[in-house]
């Protein structure tokens, strides 16, 4: 049947069961918008483009399934790349649909032309520029593809608005992508296989190191199932955390620059090291010259340029973690680590007096607590996507996860403003579960707009401002490392209660602990979206620390006041 260019393009996401597209139309996309009712796709208008693309990332890391953005050309397509960028660094699947100026004045500086193709090009898994109508439907079939398989990422298609305009009789293609040269399914070599099993059955202090690549391959029940059977601890990247079920006995919890000190103790120590799913990002290794001394490594990863990219791999395995973990399985014999398991347990006790915050009531509110309370009052079963700072570091620290997918933060980047958009995608996706956002001030003031989106669209969230006063984590590295002087960290907000009803949303606010459980009970109360300004002690600090390229063991740790140091751990015994 005869299609345009832009009917093509609806069609082709119906069948590739797109069910939600985050957009903002400007003349380049016209033609496309102009179909859009057409079609059973649900189009969510946001208030920038950037919070389209967090939109489009939020719902991929909720749901698995690629995210879905249009913009047009120029300005609107640049303002998606700190979006493309934040789910490039976490590998996370997202298409990008853009449309350009017509093909015959590309080149020209024609109104709104930016090469978006040359723009996102560093900063993208793959992306195309279609200038012709045959090429749209094989080309968006293939941005799927190449989004969703192997190491997933975003893929941004640009389409000509010629292309967009002409027509041509069009048959849905279901047969599956060919492409040569791009090999996302490599097979793992049984030799490595065995000098692994070796590697494992001779270790006496083995760690697992589990990444983001555990839950995007999926392979919690395999994890839990390859712990269980060799009793070895694992550790947490931030993006790894909901992979093991933070109450596991064998989960320690999370490593690296604000991890907890015994895990970090623990990989300084370990005589084997099994990255599953994990990339030894800066903020995780610290110094590369003294990290895990002492330790093998065996690095499992689906991208082979990750394997000896930042650490030498005793050895490298490329492949799906839940296929490998799979097919090592039948293979693992029952051992037992009880001596080294123990000495974790030792490191453990010390740090909880003085690393994780147990301060009582002093008529101070402290973000720690806000976070705990949140916690303990949704039973650590929300859904929690969060900004970037010292509330995203409390965040991973005091909400425990059970589960998978239920922990969204901008990792690699560490995009502000990600938490609220990023939200909203995972709306469309978790339609029944209960979202919380917890975003810093500064942060959230970066994509506030889209609390126009949660109007427009009726979507419930719950949104917690852990209101400082300050861009807290910049603030703490100049009380750290700058003497004090805090240049350009401190902030005169707006009254956030207000905002909240400019944009007819509820608005709360607590300044003592005793205040939390009422405005978090009335939170989830309300139908509607509702933001609470939670404002707490301004110059808190993250603990523990391992300062930018210092070593893993040399971490800065919470000093322990006399009335703490009694005290056990809030969290566990909550
Ligand atoms: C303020 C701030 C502080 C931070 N502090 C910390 C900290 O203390 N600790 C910490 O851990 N992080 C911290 N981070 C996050 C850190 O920067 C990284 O984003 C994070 O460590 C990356 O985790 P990852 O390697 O598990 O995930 P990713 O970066 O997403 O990497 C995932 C890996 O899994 C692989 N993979 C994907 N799919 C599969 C599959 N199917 N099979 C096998 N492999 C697969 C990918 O190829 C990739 O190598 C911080 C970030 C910020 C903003
Ligand atoms: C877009 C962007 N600009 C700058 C930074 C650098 N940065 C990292 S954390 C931070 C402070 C965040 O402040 P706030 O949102 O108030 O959170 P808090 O640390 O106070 O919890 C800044 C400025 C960043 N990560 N992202
Ligand atoms: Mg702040």
């Amino acid at each position: 049947m005869e299609r345009t260019g832009a009917q093509i393009l609806w069609e082709v996401l119906v069948q590739l069961g797109v069910d939600v597209v985050f957009g903002y139309p400007g003349g380049a996309v016209l033609p496309i918008y102009d179909f859009m009712l057409e079609y059973p796709i649900h189009h969510v208008r946001v208030r920038h483009e950037q919070g389209a693309a967090h939109m489009a990332d939020g719902y991929a890391r909720a749901s698995g399934k690629p995210g879905v953005v249009l913009a047009t050309s120029g300005p609107g397509a640049t303002n998606l790349v700190t979006g493309i960028a934040t789910a490039m660094m976490d590998s996370s699947p997202m298409v990008c649909i853009t449309g350009q100026v017509p093909s015959s004045v590309i080149g020209m500086d024609a109104f709104q032309e930016t090469d978006i193709t040359g723009v996102t090009l560093p900063i993208s898994k793959h992306n195309y520029l279609v200038s012709n109508i045959e090429e749209i439907g094989p080309t968006l079939k293939e941005a799927f593809y190449i989004a969703a398989s192997g190491r997933p990422g975003p893929v941004l298609v640009d389409i000509t608005k010629d292309a967009q305009n002409q027509s041509m009789d069009f048959v849905w293609d279901d047969s599956p992508v060919r492409l040569p040269g791009y090999r996302p399914d490599l097979r793992v070599l049984p030799e490595e296989l065995e000098r692994a099993l070796d590697l494992i059955q001779s270790s006496r202090r083995p760690v697992v190191l589990a990444g983001h690549g555990v839950i995007m391959s999926g392979a919690l029940k395999e994890l839990k199932h390859f712990i269980e059977k060799t009793q070895i601890p694992v550790a947490m990247t931030l993006l790894g955390i909901g992979g093991l079920p933070a109450s596991h006995p064998l989960n320690l919890g999370m490593m690296g620059m604000h991890g907890e000190a015994w895990v970090n103790k623990a990989i300084q120590e370990a005589d084997l090291l099994l990255a599953f799913g994990m990339r030894f990002d800066d903020r995780v290794t610290g110094n590369l010259n003294t990290y895990a001394p002492k330790a093998r490594k065996i690095h499992i990863d689906v991208d082979p340029s990750e394997i000896n990219k930042v650490i030498k791999a005793d050895v490298g395995i490329v492949g799906d973690l839940r296929e490998t973990l799979q097919t090592l399985l039948p293979d693992l014999p029952q051992l037992e680590h009880r001596d080294w398991l123990e000495y974790i347990g030792l490191l453990k006790a010390d740090s909880a007096a003085r690393d994780i915050q147990n301060i009582p009531d002093d008529g101070h509110l402290y973000a720690a607590h806000v976070i705990h309370d949140i916690w303990h009052y949704t039973q650590g079963e929300a859904l929690v996507v969060t900004d970037v700072g010292q509330h995203q570091m409390w965040t991973a620290q005091y909400y425990q996860h059970e589960h998978p997918q239920r922990l969204i933060t901008s990792g690699g980047l560490g995009t502000m403003g990600f938490a609220l958009p990023a939200a909203i995608g995972a709306r469309f996706a978790r339609p029944d579960d209960e979202i919380w956002v917890i975003a810093g001030d500064g942060g959230f003031q970066m994509t506030q707009a889209e609390l126009s989106t949660c109007k427009q669209e009726g979507i419930k969230l719950n949104i917690a401002i852990i209101n400082n006063g300050y861009l807290g984590m910049v603030r703490q590295w100049q009380e750290l490392f700058y003497e004090r002087r805090y240049a350009a960290t401190q902030l005169i907000n707006p009254d956030f209660v207000m905002l909240a009803q400019a944009h007819g949303l509820t608005g709360l606010r607590a300044e003592s602990r005793e205040e939390v459980h009422d405005v978090v009970a009335q939170a989830r109360e309300i139908p509607g979206t509702v933001v609470i300004d939670f404002q707490v002690e301004q110059e808190d600090s993250v603990y523990p620390m391992v300062p930018t390229g210092a070593d893993l063991h040399n971490m800065i740790r919470r000093p322990v006041p006399q009335h703490e140091i009694a005290k056990s751990d809030v969290r566990r015994k909550a």
